[in-house]
This record gives structure tokens, sequence and C-alpha cells, in this order.
């Protein structure tokens, strides 16, 4: 019975190394070789480990699987379709990397149920299991009770040389091991090859002395295709709580194929027609025959899918019971988790009056967060070690550490780009809404994961300070110039830039209610003007992304501008007044939020007949075109700033009253 058994996982590796050779050689494209070397931790993943329901790819105590390794993903599509997630056929497998096929080059989220998170990138998803994991620990300790365990899953990844080659992982591992992330249990594809040949060509450390001195649990099963071991070390890795756990497993790339096993050309291209008859043979499959599942093979993992369900019939009882005993808790976290918002969190944001004077609007956003933190229980964040500049620290609540999962405030430390990626794990987790924080020049140290962010249409919420040459003396270095338009360029990106404390209070509110890709709030170190609201009328117009803040009969020309340079322009608009000059004051927080106005609207904020436009924005003046027409102007920054005060900065570069006024004037004679 048990050498049946045997036999019978054995047969079932094998079907998973042939049916990912099978698709990428039909492909013409894609990656054999880590597939098959890593089936069999994938057959413990999936036959015995995780908690799972194919019928409920959104069970809310699953355990989380990342395929850091996103190459490799018909090693996921596999177990996917043969465990029975009714997304997945085998059609699907057919056309892996096909045009609008669910089985697309790297997994994606959204594109198909069972794919977390949307990998590739290396190292993003080992970094993305890290934000999974803290959201775990988040809801575990708000919603668990005695008797509850509502929320126990495990965060589970496969992740490669090339994973823990990119530096985004240490920054994750680091913050994990520090903050005790017991939840985490992580299976190194330790195959020694990456593309361009063995891995001693550049990584000879000791990732296993590397991850202990993380703090992790590590273990090392020497034989990748022992799955009894490898089974056991994930056992052992489920019994350990207080310390994250990776196991380094030595796999074989392409294991299986006689003359590519342990060889950089499996990698990344298919094996070929006559090696992959090879291996057909070597496993003791037709070489004739593709696509073939054995029916016991099938049985078997739609056996373990069954089992899983089960198991979501079990929880589902559990939850029953839970939300007769704790009845408030429970609605909590189905509205939260439905992605809605409690009643009642829009009344408590402030509103700032023009009387109070000059307020920076990162000072502003957070009293807004401090105002509307009590409400929103789902949202949580924290700055790369920035929590003071940023303002971002939710004075009523707690640090998130080691022993204490309740609290609301992250340091992430100074690590941007492994912000990113948690933010983006955290995002990915219902009933949990993330915010990150930290200078506008450092978004360059976290577009990888905003990009990921983009192309999931996740929502975490990033705030951007010092946003402009206005922060002065750091000089160049800090002074933002290229980074407004190249997180522009980012499709399903928000970026809202706002022009005084109401108008950021309306972009929290907006960021908020945004569900479908990250916004980025872009604030102000210097104080601004606020804009009297009794006198212009509502900053709530911000969700339009552009709106007439203050008009003139017939105007000649249109002021517009974004952020500090708002209170600019209304400034001009008075000086051109007193000249007998009418213009008009744009107020153009998003131009992603103006694009999605109907052409009605956008004609009657900048119509077709005034082309006499001048836009003011301390950045690149690239992209301003389209706003200005032919016939406008641009006042921006085509050089890097310089290190010196704000006042001499701003004349320096031409962002002073002045200068506005006469270029406006130029554009109209
Ligand atoms: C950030 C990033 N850089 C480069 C690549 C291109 N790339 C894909 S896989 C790979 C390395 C392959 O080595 P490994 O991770 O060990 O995977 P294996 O060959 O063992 O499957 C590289 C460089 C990538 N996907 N992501
Ligand atoms: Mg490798």
């Amino acid at each position: 019975m048990q050498s049946n058994d045997q036999n019978l996982a054995q047969t079932a590796i094998n079907t998973v190394r042939v049916l990912a050779a099978d698709a990428v050689q039909k492909a013409n494209s894609g990656h054999p070789g880590m597939p098959m070397g890593a089936a069999p931790m994938g057959h413990v993943l999936w036959s015995e480990a995780m908690n799972y329901n194919p019928q409920n790819p959104e069970w809310a105590n699953r355990d989380r699987f990342i395929l850091s390794a996103g190459h490799g993903c018909m090693l996921l599509y596999n177990f996917l379709f043969l465990t029975g997630y009714p997304d997945i056929t085998m059609e699907d497998i057919k056309n892996f990397r096909q045009m609008h096929s669910k089985t697309a080059g790297h997994p994606e989220y959204g594109l198909l149920k069972g794919v977390e998170v949307t990998t590739g990138p290396l190292g993003q998803g080992f970094a993305n299991g890290v934000g999974f994991a803290i959201a775990q620990k988040y809801l575990a300790v708000r919603y668990n009770k005695p008797g509850f365990e509502i929320f126990n899953y495990h965060i589970y990844a496969i992740c490669s040389d090339g994973d823990l080659n990119e530096g985004v992982s240490s920054e994750a591992a680091s913050l994990a091991g520090h903050l005790k992330l017991g939840n985490i249990i992580y299976l190194y594809d330790d195959n020694h090859i990456s593309i361009e040949g063995d891995t001693k060509i550049a990584f000879t450390e000791d990732v296993a002395k590397r991850f202990e001195a993380y703090d992790w649990h590590v273990q090392i099963v020497e034989d990748g295709n022992d799955i009894q071991a490898i089974a056991q070390a994930v056992k052992k890795a489920k019994e350990e709580t207080q310390r994250p756990s990776i196991i380094k497993i030595r796999t074989h790339i392409a294991f299986g194929s006689p003359n590519k096993v342990d060889t950089a050309g499996a990698h990344g291209s298919p094996l070929g027609e006559a090696e992959l008859k090879l291996v057909k043979q070597n496993l003791g499959f037709d070489p004739e025959k593709s696509f073939v599942v054995p029916d016991d093979v099938m049985a078997f993992y739609r056996g373990c899918g069954k089992k899983g369900s089960e198991k979501e019939k079990t929880w589902n009882e559990l939850y029953k019971g839970y939300q007769k005993a704790h009845p408030d808790l429970a609605k909590e976290y189905e509205l939260l988790s439905s992605g809605k918002l409690p009643d009642g969190w829009k009344e408590k944001l402030p509103v700032f009056k023009a009387e109070e004077g000059k307020i920076a609007t990162r000072q502003a956003s957070g009293k807004v967060l401090n105002a509307i933190a009590d409400s929103l229980p789902s949202l949580i964040g924290g700055s790369a070690d920035l929590a003071p500049s940023t303002e971002t620290w939710l004075k009523k609540y707690e640090a998130f550490t080691a022993s204490n999962y309740a609290g609301r405030n992250f340091h992430f430390g100074i690590r941007e780009h492994g912000m990113g990626s948690i933010l983006n794990g955290m995002a990915l987790t219902k009933g949990i809404i993330p915010f990150g924080a930290t200078f506008l020049i450092f978004s360059e140290y976290m577009r990888p994961p905003l990009r990921l962010a983009a192309i999931m249409k996740v929502r975490p919420i990033v705030v951007y300070t010092h946003d402009s040459i206005g922060l002065g003396e750091d000089g160049t270095t800090h002074q933002p110039v290229e980074q407004l338009i190249s997180l522009r360029s980012i499709p399903n990106m928000t970026v809202i830039r706002p022009a005084d404390a109401n108008e950021t209070a309306q972009a929290w509110r907006v960021a908020l209610e945004h569900q479908d890709g990250p916004v980025l709030i872009v604030l102000t170190r210097q104080g601004l003007p606020v804009i009297d609201q009794t006198k212009y009328g509502s900053a709530s117009q911000l969700e339009k992304g552009a709106y007439i803040l203050s008009d003139s009969e017939k105007p000649k020309v249109i002021l517009i501008a974004t952020g500090s340079e708002v209170s600019l322009i209304m400034e001009a608009q008075a000086k051109l007044k007193e000249q007998g000059i009418a213009a008009r004051v744009v107020s153009m927080p998003s131009w992603e939020l103006f694009e999605k106005q109907d052409s009605a609207y956008k004609e009657k904020v900048l119509p077709s007949g005034i082309r006499k436009r001048l836009a003011v924005e301390t950045a690149s003046p690239l992209g301003w075109h389209k706003y200005v027409t032919d016939e406008g102007a641009i006042i921006g920054m085509t050089t890097f700033g310089e290190s010196g005060p704000i006042g001499d900065l701003m004349k320096f570069f031409g962002f002073t009253v002045d200068h506005v006024v006469k270029k406006a004037k130029e554009l109209i004679s």
C-alpha cells in the first residue's frame, strides 16, 4: 500500500513535470526547468501542506501561496488545474502564453482565480509575502477570540536564486525576522542555476547563514526529490511560530530531462521536441502523446482539492459560531473585507479655514489621518523611517511590533522598495487598507512594486512629501523633478497633488474610496495658504481631477497648476486683474481623475475656445502640452534644482507671481 502511494506520488510529480514541458513546447516559449525541478515541493504543498479550497479561491482563511519565481508559472497553473480550480481547464494549459489566455507568461492576479499576486519581477513575491504575513497577523489579533481562531493561515512561497539575489528580498527578510512573522513558510528552489549558468558566477554567499542572521528558522533539505523530507520540514516550519521559516531545498532544474537537467539552457526555452520525447520516456510517459494526465493522478489531486473544500466547511461552521458569539466583530470584518467603509468616516474629515494661516499639505494630511483613523480600523501603515517628516503617525495608536500585532503604525525601516512590495501584499488582503510614506524623490526606490500594484489594480495609498524644489536646502538629490510625470505615465496609477489643506482632506477621501489601483498623495514640505472654500467653492471638486477654482468674466487666459503652485497662480490672477486682464484659475490636482470625466465637463473647465493657457508646476513640463495646447506655455523644471532657501529657489526657477504674470501677458499679446 505504502509503495503504491509512493508510486502514485511519483507519477503525479512526473505528470506535473511533463505537463509543464508540454505547455512550454506548444507555446514555443516559457520556462520548463523550474517547474520540473520544483514539482516535488509543489506536490507536498498542494497534496498535504496547504489549506485551500479550489471551489472558493477567496476563502478568507486559506493559506496564501506565492510563486515568487513567477517564470515557473506552469508549476502553479498545473496545480490549480489538477486540484480542480474551476477557472482553469486543460484548454487553458494548452493556451499557455497566448493572447487573452488566463495562463499568461507570468502569473497575473485578477486574470486567473487562485493566483494570489502577480509575480515575475524577481524578489517581489518574496517581499509581497511579508505584507501578506503582516496582514494575517493584524487580522488575527483584531478578530480571533478564545475558541475562535478564525484567522490562522500561513503564507507559503516558492522562491528562486533570482529572488534571493534581488535586494528587495533582503529588505523584506530583515523586517520579517525582526517582526517574528512565524506565519511565513518559504521554500527556496536551490537549483544552483540562473540564466547565465551556475549561480557560483555571482552568488556564493551562505544563504542559510544569511537567513539565520535575519533571525529566520532555517532548514535544509539535501534532496529536492525527497517528498518525505520536504513534508517533514514544512511540518516543522508550521510548528515554528516565532520566526519566519525558509527551507533551502536542493533541486535540479529540468529534472527528468536526460540532456538538459542542471543546465541554464532549460531555464527559459522549450526543451525541443526530441528532448521532450526523451523526458517522457525517462519518466514513464508515452513519448508520442502530449498533455496527458493519468486518471489516477487526476483523481488524486482532485481528491486533495476536495479535502480542501471539507476544510473550508469546517471553518465555515466555526465562523457561524463566531458570528453568534462576536456579532459586532464579524459584521465589522464582513463590511471591511467587502471593500466598503464604515458609515460616518467622511464626516470626520476636517475642514480647514483660511484664517488658520499657512499649513503644509503634509501637515494637513497628518491631521486628516488622525481625524479619520478611529473610524477606519482597516487603515494601517507607516513610513520608511520618515514618520515625523511625512506626518503619517497615528497618534492614538501604537506601533506594530513583534510583541504587538495590534499596532497600526509601521516602522518599515529605511527600506522603500521593501515597503512598497509589503504594501502590495497587505493591499491584496481583504479587510486591510495599507498606506506607506516617504519623500517623493524616493518613489524612485519603490517603482517596481508601484508598477505591479497598478498592473494588479490593487490599492496601496502612498504619501509622498517634500514634493518639489520647495523643500529647499536639501538640494538636488532630494528635489523631485521628473518623478511626477514618470509616475503619471504608469497606467492605472492615480497621482494627486492637492493645492491646500482642504484639497488634502479630499485627496484622502478619494484615495479611500478608490479601489482599482494605487493612489499617490503628493504633498509639500512648505506651508501653503488655505484656500477659502466659502469664497471659492468646495475642495470636494478635487474628485474631478481639475476644476475652476476662480474665474473671471470672459477669461483671456487659463492658468493651470497643481499643489503648491495653485496659490501662486491665484495671486497672479489677482495681479492680472489689476492690469485689466481676465484670467481663469484651474486647480488640477490629478490628471488621471480629470481624464475620467466626460468631454462636456472637460470642455467646461478647459474650453477649446480658450487656447491661451499657462501651466505652472515645479516639475518636468513633459506632458503638460496636452493641456496647454500649442498656443500655451509651461513654467516647469527643465533642470535639476539646487540647494538653497526656498524663496531664492522659487525666484531663480521662475515660480514667482511676477514671472507667471509676465508669461501670461506674453501669451495673450
Ligand atoms: C527583477 C528581474 N530581473 C531579471 C529578470 C529576468 N530573469 C528571469 S528568471 C531570471 C533568473 C533565473 O534564475 P532563477 O531565479 O534561479 O530561476 P531558475 O533558472 O532556477 O528557474 C532572470 C534574470 C526578472 N524576471 N526579474
Ligand atoms: Mg535557479
